[in-house]
């Protein structure tokens, strides 16, 4: 009965069956994948030069990860995670991936389905899941992070996506702390993209659409990753769906959406797409407020950006990230994603939309409580901290009364960037450096300058329970870069203290030391916990 995509939203000058065919492609490399594997070991497997191949690769056709789609409202599958032969820019990888696949398939649901994953657990180290972008429960089987899936061991997740959720594009990795960047920079990471309100606006709906999930790797001559001590950053392979300089091709006037998911461990992108400009529509699965127009967009890992591309004059463009000093000494080099051939009939031109849809000002709103100061530290021997604690998933940072609305500066008191990013709840950024901003919707990741902050307005809404704010630099957060939240109901009667304290989230309640933040009616909740624990 549900028949996903809805195909109106490939309308234009594609149809149905090119979609398939497009599916029918990725599926066609996916079956080609064994005469690779056979290939690339019998040659002693991968030997990617990274500089040679970037500028040796050309005419590369751009494929899409494979789309698993909701029906009557479910989207059941399975995710298994092992160390697998995945074909990677051209060549053969060894490498932790979800399905076999680099990147992960594509997971298409809508507001109010119901997403369960069957994640089974072929890796050596402990895993879990993480749906980056949704507002949804963090308690088990929902999107809780703090779950442990041993290895051998399976778990069967299940996100409840409210009837009211954005939709845009968001996406999904492993969160065990501590592994999390082994995981995500081996290739396990995929995108989710919730259809609703924002394909049907004019101006978007019926549009040709593209999803780039941009990762990046560096792998040894046998085809498995470098070892952590060897890797350098300036060399990762930077990939588009696993591929290294694709081509995309546009008609002259042809507008394109493209959703571009920043699904890399650990690289900043400065996108540029030559001779075109980016109207963005949606950022981090949020629909802007108005169509923003610009030359560059500057991408932390986790980060999503909805763009619509008017094809150029017939010809050939770079898809380039450009040079980014991240500081601290490093730079992310200038490197070319991909390439878009315009040709073939001129499109008839389709006017931008402008106005697209109004979200909830925050930056008036009255608060709960005084502002919150959050703080990225970075001490000796790789030591990174939030106000001076390395993450301990034991203890409760911040205490939050559901229903609140609050403000957050995230200070940066280091000389690097770092990404800031928050589960469950979205937030609008109000300030950056202390200078008031005018926001053009949520986020849920946003860099946060060197020695800089962001201030942020968010409201924890619907969910009560722990969930986890962090730098998506994986190798921070995993060495400590994180902190934990625990939304506590008020309202919640002993019924509901007991199931809490039925959860392996609860068994532990930190030392009371921050009480002083809690208003009398959070205290009274914790308290009932408490008890029951
Ligand atoms: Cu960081």
């Amino acid at each position: 009965m549900d028949q996903r995509p809805d195909w109106r939203s490939f309308e234009g000058r594609r149809n149905k069956r090119d979609y398939l065919s497009r599916i029918e492609l990725s599926r066609r490399g996916f079956l080609g994948l064994g005469a690779a594997v056979a290939a690339g070991v019998a040659t002693g497997g991968f030997a990617l030069p990274a500089r040679h191949l970037r500028a040796a690769s050309h005419n590369v056709p751009f494929v899409e990860p494979e789309v698993r789609v909701s029906r009557g409202g479910v989207l059941e599958t399975t995710l298994r995670a092992a160390v697998a032969p995945v074909t990677v820019a051209g060549g053969t990888a060894i490498t932790s991936v979800y399905e076999g696949v680099y990147p992960a398939p594509t997971l298409w649901v809508r507001p109010g389905d119901v997403l369960k994953i069957h994640l089974e657990n072929g890796l050596d180290g402990i895993t879990n899941l993480h749906t980056h972008g949704f507002h949804v429960s963090p308690l088990p089987p929902s999107d809780a992070v703090l779950l442990h899936i041993m290895p051998g061991d399976s778990y069967d997740f299940e996100f409840s996506i409210p009837k009211n959720h954005p939709s845009g594009t968001f996406w999904y990795h492993p969160h065990f702390h501590g592994l999390s960047n082994e995981q995500v920079f081996g290739g396990m990471a995929g995108a989710i993209i919730i259809e609703g309100d924002l394909d049907h606006l004019p101006g978007v709906a019926g549009l040709w659409q593209h999803l780039l999930v941009l990762t990046s790797i560096e792998l040894g001559p046998d085809g498995h990753l470098l070892p952590p001590d060897q890797r350098n950053q300036a060399n990762f392979l930077r990939l588009v769906n696993g591929q290294l300089n694709p081509t995309i091709s546009i008609r002259p006037n042809e507008t394109q959406r493209w959703r571009i998911a920043n699904a890399s461990a650990s690289t900043f992108y400065n996108l540029q797409l030559d001779g075109h400009q980016f109207h963005q529509i949606a950022k981090d699965g949020n629909t802007l407020a108005q169509v923003w127009t610009r030359d560059q967009i500057v991408m932390g890992p986790g980060e999503r950006v909805e763009v619509l591309i008017q094809g150029g004059p017939a010809g050939t463009y770079a898809l380039r990230t450009l040079e980014f000093v991240m500081g601290g000494g490093a730079t992310e080099p200038d490197v070319v994603l991909a390439t878009l051939v315009s040709e073939g009939q001129g499109h008839g031109s389709r006017p931008l939309p402008t106005a697209l849809m109004p979200f909830d000002d925050l930056s008036k709103a009255t608060l709960s409580r005084p502002p919150r100061n959050i703080t990225f530290q970075v001490k000796p021997n790789k030591v990174f901290e939030i106000d001076n604690q390395q993450f301990d998933e034991d203890r409760v940072d911040q205490w939050v009364q559901l229903g609140a609305t609050e403000e957050w500066v995230i200070n940066n008191d280091s000389n690097v960037w770092h990404p800031f990013h928050i589960h469950i709840n979205d937030y609008q950024v109000t300030a950056v450096n202390g200078q008031p901003v005018t926001a053009h919707g949520y986020d849920d990741t946003t860099p946060v300058p060197p020695h800089g902050s962001i201030t942020m307005r968010t409201r924890f809404l619907d969910y009560a329970g722990k969930f986890v704010y962090h730098c998506h630099i994986l190798p921070h957060e995993d060495g400590g870069m994180m902190g934990i939240v625990e939304v506590v109901d008020p309202n919640a009667g002993p019924a509901t203290a007991s199931q809490a304290a039925a959860s392996p989230y609860y068994c532990d309640l930190p030392g009371l030391a921050s009480k002083a933040d809690f208003g009398a009616t959070t205290d009274r909740a914790i308290s009932q916990i408490s008890r029951d624990v």
